[in-house]
């Protein structure tokens, strides 16, 4: 009901009577009065006037069940929505619930993270109540084979989310990172459990610097939130709701062909690496050549001086781009 509430007070232009919620929501004036007085308690500044009713005057940045669900506006994702004030790892969660028989959209969503992890055992810096540490359940009816290219359409997801809320422009470092003016703000992991031919979950998880002001010392140097590039605090909720509806976009088309056919032109408009030199830590063979795209497949293509090479997996480094 709180989140119901929350959502008819944004959409007002003015004031909304106690007895429009009530009629709305069939239910009575002292339990919107209670669900009014709940939301000041969180944080919410909503305005009482007599003869007039409520009017939100300002949300700050909150994170919470109702927060998120009052923003929602996807389709399917986020139908069942989790919240944690503070876990291991949402990706984590996220595992347990597919695991536990969770659907096709469900979203976990954390304030803090107190294990977040990075690719390969690496770790992945989760303060509290800063930045945005979500991860996303799918059961997809899709080749495993093509499974990697979800992380490739997150990050174009994640990009065109944080654009449209910020204004910032962004940039994809093949595979799965965010840069902003050169920077990491973003860090995508995605993890699957398989059959031989078919997929059990996938888990995307997400982790978006938007609030800090600072990092520890291993990674001031490549790191960066939205706050300190925009100048302006953000709304996490807004930016959570902007990237899952920018997913579901990409993610159609993805499903049309199982693959980044119809949307290779608009990744590489958005590729840090592009024309630029990459090198690609390959563990048998390590070389190093200039990055012109991607393939329908999500392969990264790298023309080296005797060859053209398509890299499917592996990690790249980007000369120059971190400073
Ligand atoms: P990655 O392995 O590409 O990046 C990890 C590396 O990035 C670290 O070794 C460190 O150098 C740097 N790093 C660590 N924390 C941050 C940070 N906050 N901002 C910028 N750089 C950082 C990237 O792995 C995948 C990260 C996914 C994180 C999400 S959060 C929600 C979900 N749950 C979970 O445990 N992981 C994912």
């Amino acid at each position: 009901m709180k989140s119901e509430i929350l959502a008819a007070l944004r959409s007002a232009d003015g004031y909304v009577s106690g007895q429009e919620l009530c009629e709305k929501f069939g239910v009575s004036r002292t339990a919107v009065w209670k669900a009014i007085n709940q939301l000041k308690q969180a944080g919410y500044e909503i305005e009482a006037v007599q003869n007039k009713g409520y009017h939100i005057v300002s949300s700050p940045d909150i994170l919470s069940k109702t927060e998120l669900e009052s923003n929602r506006k996807t389709a399917w994702v986020g139908e069942e929505i989790y919240y944690f004030d503070s876990t291991d790892s949402t990706n984590t969660r996220a595992k347990r619930l597919a695991e536990d028989g969770s659907v096709h959209g469900t979203l976990v969503v954390a304030d803090e993270q107190t294990g977040g992890r990075g690719r390969r055992g690496r770790a992945w810096e989760s303060q509290k109540g800063v930045s945005i540490y979500m991860s996303l359940v799918l059961k997809p009816e899709i080749d495993p084979n093509n499974a990697s290219m979800l992380t490739l359409i997150t990050a174009m997801a994640v990009a065109g989310g944080i654009e449209k809320t910020t204004g910032l422009e962004c940039k994809i470092k093949w595979p799965n990172d965010i840069v902003v003016h050169g920077k990491k703000v973003c860090g995508i992991l995605t993890e699957m459990s398989t059959q031989m031919d078919y997929i059990n979950y996938i888990v995307i998880g997400i982790g978006i610097n938007v609030q800090n002001e600072s990092f520890p010392e291993e990674i001031r140097e490549v790191a960066t939130s939205l706050r300190i590039e925009s100048g302006k605090k953000q709304k996490r909720a807004a930016i959570i709701e902007a990237v899952w509806e920018e997913f579901e976009k990409y993610y159609d088309i993805y499903l049309k062909t199982e693959d980044m056919q119809g949307l290779v032109g608009e990744y590489d408009q958005k590729l840090a690496n592009m024309n630029k030199q990459v090198r690609v830590l390959d563990p048998k063979d390590p070389y190093e050549g200039t990055a012109r795209g991607i393939t329908p497949k999500g392969e990264l293509i790298v023309d080296t001086w005797e060859a053209r090479k398509l890299v499917s997996s592996g990690e790249v480094s980007v000369r120059g781009l971190y400073g």
